[in-house]
């Protein structure tokens, strides 16, 4: 399998790296890469410009069998991606992302064009990165899901557990970026957008709805201070980023939880989530951010691809 690779910061170098490791297991190699700087044709560690140009003019030239998005998320209006996954789509070529922008906004059309279209589309790494919660559902198919609840952004799960800790959090945002965990714009992993973006993919997902973003009410941890958190403490609580969603209600918004709660240990960089469909109700829980895990769920979906022909 030839991959073309969008975007090659944190998440697609170590893809890269990955897939070099691996590539007799998942029968695939890098044979482009386009970035915001241009195309390097070919695989390398270091990007080179060989070609000036975007996606396109790189679909075009590479012509892959698979495109991996590891670009940064543009809300505006999810392109140069959504454009590309469509081209895609129309000349046989399947699209992994770990990018959640073009879901969160278009999640029905894009996989609805892919179905038509016969293509395949691999998202784990849009919601709890290599920890299965897009994959875990296909294979918990054909129960219905009621219910879904989640700590999805490891940004500020990693500063609530630093604060809780004791440290500022100036402090602990400054980590969480060092660490590669921050989204290029932190505020958006901050003011709960991130977490809304993630809950709305696994809403249409799962719960089988076309939701979009901005339909429903969701809430960050900016507003949250030490003293809440430290108040919280002395009553045996701890502050989580929840994302609910069932038939009635979907959001996200801060809320404390008690000890009996799996949520309460949760801790750092983890993420959780609790699906409840008609037979059971199963939680998983692993690492929710940082470039390592990012690209092996981008790993994990060409695996899926390779197993499930
Ligand atoms: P980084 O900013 O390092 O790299 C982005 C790359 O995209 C750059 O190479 C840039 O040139 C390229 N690019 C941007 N626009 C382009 C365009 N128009 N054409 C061509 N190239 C373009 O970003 P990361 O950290 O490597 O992330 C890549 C993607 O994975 C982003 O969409 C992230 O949202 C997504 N992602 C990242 C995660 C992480 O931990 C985790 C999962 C997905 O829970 C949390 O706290 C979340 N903030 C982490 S989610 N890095």
């Amino acid at each position: 399998k030839r991959i073309l690779l969008l975007g090659y910061g944190h998440v697609g170098k170590t893809f890269r790296e990955f897939l070099s490791r691996w590539s007799s297991e998942l029968d695939a190699q890098i044979a482009g890469v386009v970035t915001r700087r241009g195309i390097m044709l070919g695989d390398n560690p270091d990007f080179r410009k060989d070609i000036e140009g975007g996606i396109n003019e790189a679909l075009g030239k590479v012509k892959p069998d698979v495109l991996v998005d590891t670009s940064s998320a543009n809300y505006k209006d999810g392109e140069p991606s959504i454009s590309a996954y469509y081209r895609c789509f129309e000349s046989g070529i399947d699209v992994i992302t770990t990018n959640k922008a073009p879901l969160a906004l278009n999640f029905t059309a894009i996989l609805d064009k892919a179905k038509k279209l016969g293509r395949r589309v691999g998202f784990q790494g849009t919601v709890m990165s290599g920890t299965p919660s897009i994959n875990l559902y296909r294979v918990l198919p054909v129960a219905k899901v009621r219910r879904i609840r989640g700590i999805l952004n490891g940004t500020t799960n990693f500063i609530l557990t630093m604060m809780y800790n004791g440290v500022s959090f100036d402090e602990a945002l400054m980590e969480a970026k060092r660490k590669g965990y921050a989204e290029e714009d932190p505020t958006l992993d901050l003011n709960g957008f991130d977490a809304a973006a993630k809950l709305t993919i696994l809403t249409n997902w799962m719960l089988n709805r076309n939701v979009k973003l901005g339909q429903f009410p969701f809430k960050g941890i900016e507003g949250i201070s030490m003293q809440s958190i430290e108040d919280a403490k002395k009553r045996g609580l701890k502050m989580k980023l929840i994302a609910y969603a069932d038939d009635k209600e979907i959001k996200v918004s801060p809320m404390e939880v008690n000890k009996d709660d799996p949520f309460f240990s949760i801790d750092g960089v983890d993420n959780s989530l609790e699906v409840t469909n008609e037979v059971q109700s199963v939680t998983i829980r692993g690492p929710g951010a940082g470039s390592e895990t990012a690209a092996y769920a981008a790993i994990s979906d060409l695996f899926l691809f390779k197993v499930m022909k």
